[in-house]
Formats: structure tokens, C-alpha cells, sequence
């Protein structure tokens, strides 16, 4: 390792931004190390690709486990490792599910925050050396809007547990910045997708089943509220944003969005639409999926990013829906094939 290479720790690193941003630190040249849970299942799809076997390897990350419930296990990785940069995207992330765990959600995605401020401040305070943080803050902290487009000085009214979490998260951060001098930002990100989403995200849910419909492995898509509008944009430019705050002289807070807004509606008809479907054929609306308090509507202003930040996007809504899209089908193809390859080996064995 260099002696001017920099070290960044990421915590949420197997989800869809932890995966971008990975690969976006090493092709910048930086050690990355990433917090992963014990799981059952494997669970690093998204990163395997960045991780061998050989540990010794400085092109590829070094994972820990550990959980952003457990204090102690931050405090140890942190002074082991002595980060440059942390970015906390770890976090239970879905808005409807937070609405059925309530707890673990103000847990992880609230006190988690609290846990790992803690453990970053203590092993700067130790060490003498600055420790630039990055706290994933969301659009999701306007939810009841009371100012179209929002930027950074638009209130905020959370909608959820979720909401409710990230937004003590985010004041938490403003707060060890202007209390300990810390080098603390919080991106306030809108929706970004990609073909790594989620596949409960609602729009990756649209793709997978765009996909299966088209060769056949599935019938109906049941929904929500599809008149809902968010400002969507494409991850791999978002995770860029983040690096950016962090590399200025001043911490700050920024929104980071496209500036456009679109239906969920809207985003079913370019989706089906793009393999010769009209969606009205397929979708049903299904109450399951709506939630207890709904965000209508998220329209972001990221002139502040642009213009202070120099940050760009270079995917379109059209070109993320449709590459969303395009992988799903190639995704769908590949299953169809295995089942059926699956089907003949049974019937070679019948
Ligand atoms: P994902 O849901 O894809 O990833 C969440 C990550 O958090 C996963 O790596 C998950 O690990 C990890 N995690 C969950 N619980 C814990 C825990 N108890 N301890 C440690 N890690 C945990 O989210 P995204 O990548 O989409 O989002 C990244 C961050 O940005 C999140 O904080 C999210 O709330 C926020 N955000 C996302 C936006 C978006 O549109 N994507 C917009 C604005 C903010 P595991 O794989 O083990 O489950
Ligand atoms: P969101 O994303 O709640 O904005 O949070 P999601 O994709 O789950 O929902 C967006 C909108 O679509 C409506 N919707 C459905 N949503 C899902 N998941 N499933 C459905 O079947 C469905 N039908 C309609 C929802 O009601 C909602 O209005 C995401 C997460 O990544 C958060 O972590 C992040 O902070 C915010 O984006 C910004």
C-alpha cells in the first residue's frame, strides 16, 4: 500500500449504492474495507466481484463483520482501521417495511447513526487525525411536501418510521459537525435505481416482471399506489455525489436528484412498452402494497450539488428505465433457459 493511499470504510457495502461506491473508491485508488452481517444465505451478489480470497490483495475489498446495531464491533473496526473517509449507507431501507418494523428500523437506520458518529469521533480524538463522514440522508425526510421543487432549506415531515429514522440520523450529523468540528455531510439523495435495485424497490419490481412476462415465466404484476411521483435517477451517478462532499475543505449538505419527476405509472408504460407490452394487459392493484401514510409526490433541486459540487448526471430517466429493463429480460432469459435445462434433467432421471 502507498503511503498516500487513502482509506475509506463503507457500512451498508452489499447493497446497491455500498456496491457503486466500492468500485467507484477502488478505481480511485483507495483501500476499501466493508461491514457485512452474518447471514444464512450469501448475500454478496452485488460485491463478489470486488472480493477474493486472498485478503492480501490491496485492489479489493476487505470486508468485517459486524452490524450497525453493535456499537462495540464500530468502534473496534473503526480503530483498526483508521479510515480517511466512512460512509454510513447501512440501513433498513424500505419504507414499507419500516411501517411493519418500527423498531429495527429507528435501531439500524436512527440509533445505528448515533453508534457510528460515536466510534468515529473517539478514534479521531485518539488519533489526532480527521475523519471525513458521509451520512446517507433521503428525500424521504420531506414526505408530507410543503415546498415543490425541495432543496436543502425545504422543512421536513417524515412519513414513516423510516422517514422518522433518517431524519434524527441526518440532525445527528449536522450536530457532530457544528458540536465537535467534525468533517460531517449528508447527501439528501432522491430515488436512484439501477439494475442492482432491490427487487422490492417498485422499480426494479416492474423490470423482474417485465422480463418474466415476456418469456413467459409470469402472468399479472399486482401493485400499489402507481400514481405516486418520484425524481428518479441512476445510482452510479449518485454514489459519485457522495465522493464529491467529502473531498471538500467545508462539510455540507446537499440534495441530489435529477430535477425531473415522473409516475410510477409512467415508468410501467416505458417498461413494458420497451419489449412491445402495454401495461394496462398486466397490472393489477393489489391494497397489500399500499402504505399506511404515502408519500405522493418528490421533486429534488440539486443546484447546490451542481453548481458547489460540479456534480452531473449522465443517465437519463428514459435510458435508466430502459437499461433497467434491458438486464431484466437477459436476467428472465437465463432463468427460462435453466428451467428448463432443470426440467429435462428430471425427465432424463424419471
Ligand atoms: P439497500 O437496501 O440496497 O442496502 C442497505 C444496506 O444496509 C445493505 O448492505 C444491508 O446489508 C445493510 N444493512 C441493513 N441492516 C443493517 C444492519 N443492521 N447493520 C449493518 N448493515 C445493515 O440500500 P441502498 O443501497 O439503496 O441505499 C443505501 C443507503 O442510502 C441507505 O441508507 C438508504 O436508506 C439510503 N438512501 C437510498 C436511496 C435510494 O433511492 N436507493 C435514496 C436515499 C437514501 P444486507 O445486505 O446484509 O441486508
Ligand atoms: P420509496 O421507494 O418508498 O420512495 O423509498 P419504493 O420504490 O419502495 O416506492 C416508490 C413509490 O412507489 C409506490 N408503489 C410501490 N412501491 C413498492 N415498493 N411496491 C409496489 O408494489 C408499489 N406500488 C406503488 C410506493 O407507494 C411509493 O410511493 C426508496 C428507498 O430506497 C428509500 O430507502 C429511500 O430513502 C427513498 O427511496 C428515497
Amino acid at each position: 500500500m502507498s503511503e498516500t493511499q487513502k482509506t475509506a470504510f463503507v457500512t451498508g457495502i452489499t447493497g446497491q449504492d455500498g456496491s457503486y461506491l466500492a468500485e467507484l473508491l477502488l478505481e480511485k485508488g483507495y483501500k476499501v474495507h466493508g461491514l457485512i452481517r452474518r447471514s444464512s444465505t450469501f448475500g454478496m451478489e452485488r460485491i463478489s466481484h470486488l472480493c477474493k480470497e486472498e485478503s492480501e490483495d490491496t485492489d479489493q475489498v476487505c470486508l468485517h463483520y459486524g452490524d450497525l446495531t453493535d456499537g462495540l464491533c464500530l468502534r473496534r473496526i473503526i480503530s483498526e482501521i483508521n479510515p480517511d473517509e466512512v460512509y454510513n449507507l447501512g440501513a433498513q431501507s424500505h419504507v414499507r417495511v419500516s411501517f411493519d418494523m418500527p423498531l429495527e428500523t429507528c435501531d439500524v437506520s436512527g440509533l445505528g447513526t448515533a453508534r457510528l458518529l460515536e466510534a468515529v469521533r473517539d478514534c479521531q480524538e485518539k488519533s489526532g487525525r480527521e475523519i471525513r463522514y458521509y451520512q446517507a440522508s433521503t428525500s424521504e425526510l420531506y414526505g408530507k411536501v410543503v415546498e415543490t421543487p425541495q432543496k436543502e432549506t425545504t422543512p421536513f415531515y417524515p412519513r414513516s418510521p423510516y422517514g422518522c429514522a433518517k431524519l434524527f440520523s441526518h440532525w445527528l450529523t449536522i450536530n457532530y459537525r457544528e458540536s465537535y468540528n467534525m468533517h460531517a455531510s449528508s447527501g439528501i439523495l432522491f430515488n436512484h435505481e439501477s439494475p442492482r435495485r432491490g427487487e422490492t424497490f417498485v422499480t426494479r419490481k416492474i423490470t423482474r416482471a417485465v422480463g418474466r412476462i415476456k418469456v413467459g415465466l409470469q402472468d399479472k404484476l399486482f401493485m400499489g399506489n402507481i400514481d405516486a411521483m418520484r425524481d428518479w435517477g441512476f445510482a452510479g451517478d449518485y454514489v459519485k455525489a457522495m465522493w464529491m462532499m467529502l473531498q471538500k475543505d467545508t462539510p455540507d449538505d446537499y440534495v441530489i436528484a435529477t430535477g425531473e419527476m415522473h409516475s410510477v405509472r409512467e415508468f410501467l408504460e416505458i417498461a413494458f412498452g420497451r419489449v412491445g407490452l402495454d401495461y394496462n394487459d398486466y397490472v393489477e392493484i393489489d391494497p397489500r402494497f399500499y402504505r399506511p401514510a404515502e408519500v405522493e409526490l418528490l421533486l429534488g433541486d440539486p443546484t447546490k450539488a451542481k453548481t458547489q459540487l460540479g456534480w452531473e448526471l449522465e443517465v437519463s430517466f428514459q435510458q435508466l428505465v430502459e437499461m433497467m429493463t434491458d438486464t431484466d429480460v437477459e436476467k428472465a432469459e437465463r432463468e427460462l433457459a435453466e428451467s428448463k435445462r432443470v426440467t429435462s434433467v428430471k425427465l432424463k432421471a424419471a
